[in-house]
């Protein structure tokens, strides 16, 4: 499958899922599900069929409460059945609401932030040590960049020359509160882990050629891991949700949001894709009323947002 169609089933999956579960994180499943569709189309080395085997490359997605991009990703890739999908976030299920390893393929359940480079560090220096050749990829968000472990992993890596490390960034400006800049500033986060000896490269997180480039072009630095500095968008596909706080915790509710968020993406829809929940799009969606202008009803309004003049 390419990474174009995969991206958007993972859009897709997400906005069923989190809307059939009424769980939140649809803006940071969007956010991350180009970097995702491309390492799994075009990047991870795995066998759906053996999620054990040795020589597979290690994915961690780091923002846990992303899981339903990852599980949308791996029920596609063939790991587990697409039904199981929906089962999302209920009881009894094994996709929980933050990524988990009981589900096939997925290596280190996560959900508490700062912790997925550490455990990825860890799996690449014991690749290093016994000769494998396996890589190892995670996946952080920029809040979770103020976690103090992220920079302990990364000053580990570069000790220990952990060329087989890669971190990619999901810098979307936005926590899950308020404004990655109001919470904590990561200032220039480029030149923060250039100084903790990295290769850095800084992308379109949403362009996947530039993604697919990044993350297989040799590095400047060869004995060095590698973080790619991923610009992105929060909410990502959806117009309403994109650079939109509100949508890290609220999810597509039964009319309008539901139906406009399927609607939008049913026209964005790639060549060679089935929607596997409206097949046909939605006859006739519910439109948002003159009360569901959401800029209104949240406090990213102006001058709160760095897209937006400063407050
Ligand atoms: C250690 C820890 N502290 C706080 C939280 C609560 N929390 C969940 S998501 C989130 C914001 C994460 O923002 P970011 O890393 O930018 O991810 P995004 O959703 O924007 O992709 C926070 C603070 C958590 N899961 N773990
Ligand atoms: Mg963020």
């Amino acid at each position: 499958m390419k990474s174009e169609q995969l991206a958007w089933l993972i859009r897709r999956h997400g906005i069923e899922m989190t809307h059939r579960s009424g769980a939140g994180h649809i803006g940071s499943v969007l956010s991350v599900a180009d970097l995702v569709a491309v390492l799994y189309a075009d990047v991870l080395r795995f066998r759906p069929d053996d999620p054990a085997w040795e020589k597979r490359d290690r994915f961690i997605l780091s923002k846990g409460h992303a899981a339903a991009a990852v599980y949308a990703a791996l029920a596609e890739c063939g790991f587990f059945p697409k039904a199981e999908l929906l089962s999302f976030y209920s009881n009894g299920s094994r996709l929980l609401g933050h990524v988990s390893h009981e589900v096939p393929g997925v290596e280190f359940s996560t959900g508490a932030l700062g912790y997925g480079l550490s455990a990825g560090a860890g799996m690449a220096l014991t690749a290093m040590q016994d000769g494998k050749d396996f890589r190892v990829f995670t996946i952080l968000g920029d809040g979770e960049c103020n976690e103090g472990s992220v920079w302990e992993a990364a000053m580990f890596a570069k000790h220990f020359r952990l060329s087989n490390l890669t971190a990619l960034v999901d810098y979307n400006h936005l926590q899950s509160l308020d404004t990655s800049e109001n919470t904590m500033a990561l200032e220039d986060l480029g030149e923060k882990w250039a100084a903790f000896g990295w290769n850095v490269r800084r992308i379109d997180g949403h362009d996947h050629d530039a993604i697919r480039a990044a993350l297989t072009t040799p590095r400047e630095k060869a004995d060095c891991p590698l973080a790619v500095i991923a610009d992105t968008v929060k909410g990502k596909g959806v117009s309403f949700m994109e650079n939109d706080v509100l949508w890290h915790y609220r999810y597509p509710h039964e009319g309008w949001e539901y139906d406009c968020a399927v609607t939008e993406l049913y026209r964005s829809k790639p060549e060679g894709v089935e929607d596997p929940y409206t097949p046909d799009g939605i006859a006739d969606p519910v439109l948002p009323g003159p009360d569901a202008d959401l800029s209104k009803r949240h406090n990213l309004s102006e001058g709160y947002h760095p897209r937006f003049p400063k407050r």
